[in-house]
């Protein structure tokens, strides 16, 4: 199972809702960068890197997405649409987003800032780093 799905909590009230998300407690890192997709086209996937060793967390805050992982060996697709519902990207795991409705906010959770040389951006040299 690559799609580890974790739900938290909403604190709902006559309001609305309320998602809060703490570094080395909800989240399983110390989050240092935050970043976030939106206003894309549905028919221009992004990603199809892998991290050698970012961990981050992905929450579809808004519309819906696909997001697949791939660890080398399996590949999965992973239907995104709860604002609530955390789905991990662990290192050197391969991973393509698309299918964005126009709505879409993607946001990502790191453990570490921005760092080109950490991604792995071929296919082949993630399969020759991963095997
Ligand atoms: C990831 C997936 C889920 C920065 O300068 N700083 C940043 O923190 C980020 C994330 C990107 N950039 C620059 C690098 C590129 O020139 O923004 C440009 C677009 O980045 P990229 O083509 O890598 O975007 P995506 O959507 O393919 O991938 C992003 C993250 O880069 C990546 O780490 O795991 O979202």
């Amino acid at each position: 199972m690559l799609a580890n799905e974790l739900a938290f909590h909403v604190l709902g009230d006559e309001r609305g809702s309320l998602v809060a998300l703490e570094g080395e407690r909800d989240i399983p890192f110390e989050i240092k960068r935050v970043y976030y997709i939106y206003s894309v086209d549905s028919d221009k996937p992004r990603g199809f890197h892998a991290h050698r060793k970012l961990r981050q967390m992905a929450f579809c805050l808004a519309g819906s997405c696909t997001m697949i992982l791939d660890d080398g060996f399996s590949r999965e697709s992973v239907a995104m649409s709860k604002p609530n519902v955390g789905i991990p990207i662990d290192p050197m795991i391969w991973h393509e987003m698309g299918e964005f409705s126009s709505d879409c906010i993607l946001m990502v959770l790191a453990d570490d800032v921005y760092d080109e040389t950490d991604y792995i951006r071929d296919y082949s040299q993630f399969l020759e780093e991963v095997k």
